[in-house]
């Protein structure tokens, strides 16, 4: 820790000496927090990073305004229009390097969820499923199921190391739902929780912002502070040493998310990828999703706050979108690019501005909670390395199957817990439907099938099937075949297990 001369001297050189404007004030314990604080800060960056906030900010619109070109068909894979044998060797092949160990994931959970608007981290949400699951524990149930569908295939007895990036905000929160939850049946030194770095916010004339007296206003650098954050927790000598070779990076909030999804990346390891993403044909132009696109002959990401509107409604000759291609932040990429990568081109990745309300204290001491944005907060995003890759492909995915993020509280028409909830109620209706299963209403009569009840039609059967039963509605025929089900339903290891021996008994 550095001391008070130290942290006085290099603010002095960077030009934010009035970070120390209320020292006198502070007690003890709030000195030392705040030298703590002060500490772990860049500070020999500081300088360039206010001037670097203030001048980004100040030069206006961050849009791209450059031609995009959609991603060639040939580096593209699609759960919709790639044949069945092909999807069939893929899976086979993902399977196959989860069996050997080569396999890991990596969770992004270091965002604050403002938009949730909850004090907790986003992963702990209880969406109101049958079962009362949280987004952590739905995660950890498929990552457990699909160890065991590679142990049974390969014969293996394998692992998924599963990284959780997070930060100040939720590390220690994360760390205790997972040990009051005994870790949801996993093996505790596989879950591997680092923290990204924080940074703090600035003011439009390049001064950091203080929160209080003795604290600055920090955000999180972005997702794309992952490529930082695998350096600092020596994340990569990790993977290395457990034989880790591919991972799958997802971000918190899709309750649809195939943790290490085989057919992805058996895919990408068939086609000599070093990085891919998956997408969904995006629904309106203005869906908060970025688009992955070329732009001037370089893969990369437009985000949805920084593509024109123009461009982003563009549409062909039948209507449909030009730029459809919708990033799920649903990534992969090898080992060695990410080594690559953190030798030689962290320090590039651009820096993305956004301009936010900060609450903060003014220079007469007085807290102030701001009515209009005052702020400046720099974050890197996790698909600006695609650019470098030499390899990069894309997997289109089914929405309805693999996509429904949980962003908004309750009330807004999209991306809410009931839109959520209602998205993987829908699909484990599909799935026993599909198996063959009638589903039964309070009153014993037999719900109309999926086919015929169209999407907006509320509310769906409560039938929820455990990720233990079925990662993706496999296995489940031998279960579900010609069965009257009442709903509520919950369909669990234990009673998977007497309804499977129920089919067993030949009819009388
Ligand atoms: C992300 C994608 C967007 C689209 C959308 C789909 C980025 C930059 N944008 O947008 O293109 O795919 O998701 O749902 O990826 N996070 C951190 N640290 C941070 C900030 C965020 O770990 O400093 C995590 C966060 O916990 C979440 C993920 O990154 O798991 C995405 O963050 P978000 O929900 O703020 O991203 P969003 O919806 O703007």
């Amino acid at each position: 820790m550095l001391n008070l001369e130290q942290v006085r001297r290099a603010l002095e050189a960077a030009g934010q000496s009035h970070i120390l404007q209320f020292w006198p004030e502070l007690g003890e314990e709030q000195r030392d927090r705040f030298l703590l604080e002060l500490s772990q800060v860049d500070l020999a960056g500081l300088k360039e990073h206010c001037e670097g906030a203030a001048g980004a900010a100040a030069s206006g619109s961050s849009r791209l305004d450059l031609p995009l070109e959609p991603v060639p068909p040939e580096s593209i894979g699609s759960m919709k229009r790639s044949d069945s044998r092909s999807l069939a060797e893929w899976q086979n092949e993902g399977l196959l390097q989860i069996s050997k160990n080569r396999v890991g994931v990596l969770l992004l959970a270091g965002g604050q969820g403002t938009r949730l608007g909850v004090q907790y981290p986003k992963g702990m949400y209880n969406v109101g499923l049958p079962s009362g699951k949280s987004l952590y524990q739905i995660q950890a149930e498929r990552l457990r199921k699909i160890q065991e569908l590679s142990d049974r295939k390969y014969g293996s007895k394998c692992t998924i190391p599963w990284y959780i990036m997070t930060s100040e905000f939720t590390l220690a929160p994360t760390e205790k739902f997972f040990n009051e939850n005994n870790f949801f049946g996993l093996e505790p030194s596989n879950i591997i929780m680092f923290e990204q770095r924080m940074i703090p916010a600035v003011t439009f004339d390049g001064k950091v912002i203080l929160q209080s007296k003795g604290k600055m206003a920090m955000a999180p650098d972005g997702n794309g502070g992952l490529y930082q954050a695998l350096v600092d927790n020596e994340v990569l000598e990790d993977m290395k040493t457990r034989g880790v070779e591919y991972l799958h990076v997802y971000c918190v909030d899709n309750i649809l998310v195939k943790m290490a999804d085989p057919v992805f990346i058996g895919f990408c390891v068939s086609k000599g990828a070093d990085c891919g993403a998956k997408v969904v044909e995006k629904t309106y132009p203005a869906e908060p999703v970025g688009v992955v696109c070329r732009v001037q002959g370089v893969s990369q990401v437009v985000e949805y706050s920084e593509i024109l509107p123009e461009t982003a409604e563009l549409r062909g000759p039948e209507g449909e979108l030009v730029y459809s291609a919708g990033n799920i932040c649903n990534h992969f990429f090898t080992r060695a690019f990410l080594q690559e990568v953190a030798e030689k081109y962290e320090g590039q990745l651009k820096q993305h501005v956004a301009i936010k309300k900060v609450p903060f204290v003014d220079s007469c001491g007085n807290q102030v909670k701001p009515s209009k944005p005052n702020g400046i907060k720099m974050e890197r995003f996790v698909f600006d390395v695609f650019p470098f890759s030499r390899s990069f492909v894309v997997f289109e995915v089914v929405r309805e199957d693999e996509f429904s993020p949980l962003k908004n509280a309750d009330g807004a028409a999209k991306d809410s817990p009931t839109t959520a909830r209602n998205a993987l109620l829908a699909q484990h209706r599909r799935w026993a439907t599909a198996a063959g299963a009638t589903l039964l209403d309070e009153h014993g009569n037999a719900l109309p099938s999926p086919a015929s009840v169209s999407a907006g039609d509320a509310p769906p059967a409560q039938f929820e099937i455990s990720s233990l039963v079925s990662y993706f509605g496999e296995g489940l025929e031998d279960i579900l075949k010609e069965k009257m089900l009442p709903t509520p339903f919950i369909l669990e290891e234990r009673n998977a297990k007497d309804l499977h021996a129920q089919q067993q008994i030949p009819a009388q």
